[in-house]
């Protein structure tokens, strides 16, 4: 099941300046920073709130690595914006079987390594009316105590 909005992922061409803008303009402090070599990707995370099942919501900052990556492709089509939306869920697994069940494209066989040790798939966006969308199962530290 999706609970929440785990991030909105920003295509940016530099990850210092965008950074400095988000916290300038509306005090958001960078919670987490990687590189992320698979997704082509240097990143920052800024967190906007926790939510109640111990998860949290996110910006997620993107500047390419590498022009043939999937953000360094799209910066070089769309300019700077939002690349994608993420939805949490404790199950991607089962939840990206059940929405492949559907008809919607999943990108990956098995879900890859995602911020902060997280686990992510992503979704087409041809076949989401548009929007690219992953779904995020957060490292155990962020799941809810039981
Ligand atoms: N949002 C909406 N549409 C998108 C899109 C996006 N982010 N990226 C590509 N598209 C559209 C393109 O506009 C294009 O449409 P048209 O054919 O109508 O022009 C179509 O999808 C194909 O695009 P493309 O430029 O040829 O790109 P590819 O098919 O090579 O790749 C995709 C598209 C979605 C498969 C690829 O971007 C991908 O694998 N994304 C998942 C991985 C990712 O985005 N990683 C970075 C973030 C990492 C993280 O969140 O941690
Ligand atoms: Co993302």
């Amino acid at each position: 099941m999706l609970t929440r909005i785990d991030h909105i992922g920003i295509a940016c061409r530099n990850l210092d300046e965008t950074v400095e803008f988000y916290r300038a303009t509306y005090g958001f402090e960078v919670f987490h920073t990687e590189v992320n070599e698979e997704q082509g990707v240097r990143e920052a995370m800024l967190k906007i709130n926790e939510t109640s099942d111990g998860g949290a919501s996110y910006l997620q900052l993107l500047e390419p690595t590498r022009e043939d990556s999937a953000v360094g492709k799209w910066l070089a089509k769309n300019g700077e914006g939002v690349h994608h939306i993420a939805f949490g869920t404790a199950d991607v697994d089962g939840d990206a079987a059940a929405i492949k069940d559907k008809g919607v494209r999943v990108l990956y066989e098995e879900p890859r390594i995602g911020s902060m040790g997280s686990r992510i798939t992503f979704l087409h966006p041809k076949d989401c009316h548009g929007v690219l969308t992953e779904l995020v199962t957060s490292a155990p530290a962020e799941q809810p105590e039981h």
